[in-house]
């Protein structure tokens, strides 16, 4: 299997239905009629959980934040027979592909366009009234049964997910940081070479679309013959829509270093009949703030290499949402 197929994005979620309502135990007690048999109605079923597919929605994102699922339980039957209310149905919306594992690790459902919609979990039964109860020797039963309980479980989301925008660069140049610093993603960040040894994703959210980044190990020289960490992670990336290489800005060979890693997406391209080098790349001239004449060395590798480029920082937060817009509108021109 493709090491592609290891990207996912995944939540831990707890479902229950809604328990049954309890059935209820009542008397008719109306005037001018003595000893009135048993009204007492059942109870309302508990609401449903159910899983809706909803194409508008790309990530699991949602989950971070709630991840309890509890649906209405049915109200308790009342006199007169009246049944209670019905518990209301729970919808959980999802992306398609989302992949629903139960705690055994088992999968349970996929949903897809063919099937978009399942109940997760099922209500419980409202409980019996007692007018069940009557019969010839009973004439006033006081009996009647409580509700089921609602099923319940934990529930494992598994989405696999395709990049939009891969982060590439060499090791150290700021990738997992540059990730952190504009999406939710929290990676492991450190001063030295390979700190990322498997794919990174987060997520932009920016004028309604969700945009995903997938920050990879770094490409040393000779990554195609098996160097550093190899080459192999770039097939995280054959399919996002764009780049954004990373380059540090500090270190003295920064032009040198941006050919390097030009040349390894190159030479991943023809081993593996891809496009990475040719999908539009947002150059940033990262870690600026690290020596006093960044903007000097953005003019030399502009005149050097006639392309576009921006100087980046990670400790300047306040750039972030600007930084967001640029990488926004570089994905949407
Ligand atoms: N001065 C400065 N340091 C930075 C900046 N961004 C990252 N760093 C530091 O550079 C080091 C490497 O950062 P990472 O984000 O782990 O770099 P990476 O490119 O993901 O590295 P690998 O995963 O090893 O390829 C860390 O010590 C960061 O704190 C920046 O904008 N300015
Ligand atoms: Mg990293």
């Amino acid at each position: 299997m493709s090491k592609e197929h290891k990207i996912f994005d995944e939540a831990i979620i707890y479902i229950r239905a809604g328990n049954g309502g309890s059935g209820c135990a009542s008397f008719r007690r109306e005037k001018f009629v003595p000893d009135g048999g048993p009204n007492g109605g059942d109870g309302g079923k508990g609401g449903d959980v159910i899983i809706v597919g909803n194409e508008n929605i790309n990530t699991l994102q949602t989950f971070r934040y709630q991840k309890k699922f509890i649906a209405q339980n049915g109200e308790s039957g009342m006199g007169n027979e009246k049944t209670g209310k019905g518990g209301e149905n729970l919808f959980i919306e999802v992306p398609f592909g989302t992949e629903i594992y139960t705690e055994t690790g088992q999968l349970a459902f996929d949903i897809t366009k063919e099937t978009p919609t399942v109940i997760i979990a099922k209500g419980g039964r409202g409980g019996l009234g007692n007018t069940h109860f009557k019969s010839s020797t009973n004439q006033a039963p006081r009996e009647f049964t409580v509700g089921n309980f609602g099923e319940e479980g934990t529930f494992h989301f598994k989405l696999k997910m395709i990049s939009d925008i891969g982060i590439i660069g060499m090791p150290n140049a700021g990738k997992s940081s540059f990730l952190a610093s504009i999406t939710n993603a929290k990676p492991k960040i450190g001063n030295y070479a390979f700190t990322t040894i498997s794919p990174n994703l987060g997520i932009i959210e920016y004028n309604f679309q969700q945009i995903v980044l997938a920050d990879i190990p770094g490409l040393i020289e000779g990554a195609s013959e098996g160097y550093g960490l190899g080459h192999q992670f770039l097939k995280h990336i054959e399919r996002t829509k764009m780049l954004i290489h990373l380059v540090d800005v500090s270190n003295e060979d920064f032009i040198q270093n941006y050919y390097i890693v030009r040349k390894e997406l190159e030479e991943f391209d023809h081993t593996h009949q891809s496009n990475i080098a040719l999908e539009k790349e947002l150059i940033l001239l990262n870690k600026s703030d690290a020596i006093p004449d960044s903007e000097e060395r953005l003019k030399e590798f502009k005149e050097q290499t006639g392309k576009e480029a921006f100087l980046s920082s990670n400790f300047h937060p306040e750039h972030v949402e600007q930084m967001i817009e640029r990488v926004y509108r570089f994905y949407i021109g």
